[in-house]
């Protein structure tokens, strides 16, 4: 991160699925550490009012209709977004908790699309900014990329697929200083659990009733912590959970 050539010389932070949530949180933790924030989801309305919190607070951010699975979205960003320091690939998300058995292939292929492409599709556009900027990628994995449980499997397979991706990644960029990192939190009481659930808010509910879950901005923290490291210091990953979910994946139901 060494270039100063940003708009008012501020470093710009992109940050996907940034409308609640744990992007949400990350968007305004690096606006209030003097980063230019350029917030991506598909819910424009919601990115406003986030980007609102933003200036309201006397930060700087930009908003931008960014779908991941959509290749004209992503490339709209990339271009008019020429200097990037930071990339936090934070959009993804599961849908369904159906047994191998009972697998429903649509969801299957939303949950590839979003958690593997989308990242893949948002890092190569904007790669060769980064490498300009010797920025830093930061992609929120989640332990289900670690380890696997029951009704877990569509899930499971995404979010082991985008590690391979960005393990293969830090491998190919650390030649241009270009950092990778992958957050990999546990539960985190966010719309997560309602978006599995096709909203039905009992269920989601009940994953987070009668246990202490992280907080968006715990991970947050956390993201902002590892992308204002010197650049001499690479930290592969950081895996994060609850107290009550050390040692294994499995959520609570
Ligand atoms: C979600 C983590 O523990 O809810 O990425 O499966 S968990």
């Amino acid at each position: 991160m060494t270039s100063e050539t940003s708009t008012n010389g501020r470093k710009v932070a992109v940050v996907t699925g940034a409308s609640s949530g744990i992007g949400a949180a990350t968007a305004k933790q690096f606006a209030a550490e003097g980063f230019r924030v350029v917030l991506g989801a598909r819910r424009e309305d919601k990115l406003e009012a986030v980007a609102e919190e933003i200036r309201a607070a006397g930060g700087e951010a930009t908003v931008y209709k960014v779908d991941v699975t959509s290749d004209d979205d992503v490339a709209a960003l990339a271009k008019a977004e020429p200097r990037v320091d930071v990339l936090v690939n934070n959009a993804g998300g599961a849908w369904g908790m159906e047994s191998v058995e009972g697998a429903v292939e649509e969801k299957w292929r939303w949950m590839y699309d979003v958690n593997v492409l989308g990242t893949l599709r948002v890092t190569r556009a904007l790669l060769p900014a980064l490498k300009t900027t010797s920025g830093i990628v930061l992609t929120v994995g989640s332990i289900a990329g670690r380890q696997v449980y029951t009704g877990g499997a569509g899930y499971n397979a995404a979010k082991h697929a985008e590690r391979a991706l960005v393990e293969v990644l830090r491998q190919e960029v650390a030649v241009d200083g270009v950092r990778v990192t992958e957050i990999d939190p546990g539960r985190v009481h966010t719309d997560f659990s309602l978006v599995r659930f096709d909203g039905d808010e009992t269920k989601a509910a009940a994953v987070y009733d009668g246990v202490e879950s992280l907080t968006a901005d715990d991970v947050a923290d956390i993201i902002v912590f590892a992308a204002t490291r010197p650049n001499r210091v690479n930290i592969d990953f950081l895996q994060v959970t609850p107290i009550d979910q050390v040692g294994g994946a499995k959520p609570k139901k």
